[in-house]
């Protein structure tokens, strides 16, 4: 009777583990109102649909619970079992992974699109190789610049406080002249009201969550590049779920990834729009910023091509098509 007993325990020990659901934590940077974030929270819903609840994602946004800096090493290192992180903040860990914030390069959604195809490949090896499984990634609206005054060229930018989000973003400080400082999105608004910061680089989406219009005046549709956000799993903590639960994830994945692009394609007019009914002057670049711009980015395209050696070179010529 002993081993009866023993088996119904383990049965019931089974059914248990099978009907109880897991949790996971999800840790992103950006605030709530984000598209960003919103799709994070589409893809945990897909996720709990698919998997019929069995694995329940929470999204924890604007750093709440790991700061962004740190999400990819608290994935990495089991902390947390997925996160979101911006890929170009990970440039001097690896050149490749600033692949979308070479200037000029992918300037469109469209071109940022078939840029994403050409790396992903490679992305996605360099990640395993870190025990992390790539999931999906949606890009920003493209970059621009946001000033308190009018800006002819990069003359008129000397020695202006600027605020960097990669390593692109400081080195385009430096070439035109202006002392930088690396600070995280959710903490600009603070940096901005002490003085501490008074120009940028960013996109049309993060003038409008931001309301930037409050401090900046200006703002110039540079279309540099579209950087962009990736969304990661652990490998183990993949690998310990079901096959069930996995095909979810990487299902619910390509659902956010094709949904959050279409938001942020969509949306992009819509900020644009929000910046000057707000009051901002919201312009193409005149003739002289164009070619600045222009001269920073060979410098900065071939600096990077440099670094990012052959991994680059191919990402560079599959996109291309050559
Ligand atoms: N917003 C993020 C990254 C790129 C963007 O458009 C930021 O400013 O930090």
């Amino acid at each position: 009777m002993k081993w009866l007993t023993g088996l119904a325990a383990g049965l019931l020990l089974w059914a248990g583990t099978a009907l109880a659901a897991e949790k996971w934590n999800m840790p992103t940077a950006y605030g709530d109102a984000n598209y960003h974030t919103q799709n994070a929270r589409l893809f945990a819903k897909a996720v709990g649909v698919c998997t019929g609840g069995k694995l329940e994602i929470v999204v924890h946004g604007g750093g709440s619970l790991i700061k962004g800096g740190e999400i990819k090493r608290a994935v990495q290192s089991g902390k947390a079992p997925i996160g979101e992180r911006l890929l170009s903040a990970h440039q001097n860990e690896n050149p490749v992974f600033g692949f979308d914030s070479v200037p000029l390069l992918a300037t469109s959604f469209e071109a940022s699109e078939r840029l994403w195809r050409a790396a992903k490949g490679r992305l996605t090896k360099i990640l395993d190789a870190q025990n992390l499984v790539l999931l999906y990634s949606v890009p920003w609206p493209p970059q621009g610049m946001y000033f308190k005054r009018a800006i002819g060229g990069v003359a008129d930018m000397r020695g202006i406080k600027f605020r960097a989000y990669n390593a692109a973003t400081a080195r385009f400080a430096a070439l035109a002249g202006m002392p930088s400082v690396h600070i995280e999105l959710v903490e600009l608004d603070r940096a901005l009201a002490s003085g501490r910061v008074e120009a940028f680089i960013t996109s049309s989406a993060t003038g409008y969550y931001h309301k930037l219009w409050k401090l900046m005046s200006h703002f110039y549709d540079l279309r540099a590049w579209l950087p962009r956000n990736y969304v990661f799993a652990g490998k183990r903590a993949l690998e310990a779920l079901d096959a069930h639960a996995q095909n979810c994830l990487r299902s619910s994945a390509l659902l956010a990834e094709a949904a959050g692009t279409t938001r942020a394609r969509e949306l992009t007019g819509f900020y644009l729009e929000q910046l000057a009914a707000n009051g901002m002057s919201v312009q193409a670049p005149g003739k002289r910023l164009a070619a600045d711009l222009a001269r920073i980015g060979e410098i900065m395209s071939a600096e990077w091509a440099k670094a990012a050696g052959a991994e680059g070179a191919a990402i560079i010529k599959a996109f291309r098509g050559k």
